[in-house]
């Protein structure tokens, strides 16, 4: 309680640039250490996409270049179908990619039911530069691309396509994931040889730089087989992701629809912000998905949050077995499977 009292505290007086000096930061483990970097993304194959942030945060370079540049790396895999290249298309067979980014001073941009943009995470911070917009969509959004030099590409690669055309067949829309199908998912994973990847979900990724700035970006096709002019949560701020350079950054992965719901990620930052650590935030998020599904229908749907505070610690939580998540920091790379609810 005491410690809550102080963190409160130090961060009103944060907030009001009232607290100074050598003392720093006093968080919500109560110690003024604070590790960074740190990057952290959804999906343990995503440890890749960290190692290319790494990269730029190891040479003290700026949170959002470095989650920008890790992005990038699973945009263009084709053997990720939930990302960007290779992304499976909604039911009219058009590959539509949604991404956002937020950084350290609270400025946002996104994208959403883009086309043929190979990086959709860098038109979304460019609408974030350049615009005076947080959002943009759809047409309008592949004018201001190729206006800013980007070329149009086939997103749709043959794989994509067939698993497309073999869907057609029934034209079953089901978004819910058991955790049997994740068990499966991961088996393969694990036996993958190193470098190839088997189908893994979106990418959310949050870095805490040397300077001590948060940032954070998400980017994903969406739920495989949508409707057509479907965005999920990903691009979309507060529910996908959220970033508050005072407290910490949160972001999302599974159903959009129900993170969206709860303002998933907003929700998270703002639990951290009252005083609980990265974990325990997400999985008040993930309690409440549960409560308004009940227990029986949320066995049968994903959806799986990770965060980081100002202090460099992270922490994830998912509704069912099978979600995991992807750290990498000063002691090194590794991979975890987030605690889940039911
Ligand atoms: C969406 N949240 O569009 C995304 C999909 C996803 O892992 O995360 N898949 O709803």
């Amino acid at each position: 309680m005491l410690e809550r009292r102080r963190f409160l505290q130090h961060s009103i007086l944060g907030s009001l640039g009232i607290l100074v000096g050598k003392q720093g930061f006093s968080g919500i483990s109560g110690t003024n250490k604070v590790s960074k970097p740190v990057v952290i993304s959804t999906w343990a194959p995503n440890q890749k996409a960290n190692a290319a942030a790494w990269k730029i945060l190891a040479a003290n370079g700026r949170a959002l270049d470095a989650l920008e540049k890790g992005i990038h790396v699973t945009e263009a895999d084709p053997t990720d179908q939930s990302v960007g290249y290779g992304g499976l298309p909604d039911r009219d067979g058009r590959v539509t990619v949604d991404s956002c980014v937020m950084d350290e001073f609270g400025n946002c941009g996104a994208v959403m039911c883009l086309e043929h943009i190979l990086h959709p995470v860098s038109v979304a911070r460019l609408v974030m530069e350049k615009t005076p917009h947080v959002q943009l969509v759809g047409e309008g959004a592949l004018k201001f691309a190729l206006s800013e030099g980007f070329e149009k590409v086939n997103l749709l690669t043959p794989e994509a396509e067939k698993a497309w055309k073999n869907w057609l067949k029934t034209s079953k829309y089901d978004p819910m994931i058991t955790v049997e199908h994740l068990e499966e998912r991961n088996r393969k994973q694990k036996k993958q040889v190193p470098g190839q990847q088997d189908n893994h979900d979106t990418i959310g990724m949050l870095a805490l730089d040397m300077k001590g700035n948060l940032s954070g970006a998400c980017s994903t096709s969406g739920m495989a087989y949508k409707m057509a002019g479907r965005v999920g949560d990903s691009p979309i701020i507060g529910a996908g992701l959220f970033v508050d350079n005072e407290v910490g950054a949160a972001t999302a992965t599974g159903v959009g629809e129900e993170i969206v719901r709860i303002c998933g990620t907003h929700t998270i930052v703002e639990m951290m912000r009252n005083g609980l650590s990265p974990e325990e935030a997400c999985k008040k998020a993930v309690e409440r998905i549960v409560k308004r599904n009940g227990i029986e229908k949320a066995k049968n749907l994903q959806a799986g949050f990770i965060a980081v505070n100002k202090q460099g610690e992270v922490g994830a939580y998912s509704v069912i077995k099978g979600f995991n998540y992807a750290v990498q920091t000063n002691e090194g790379a590794y991979t975890k499977d987030a605690k889940y609810l039911i």
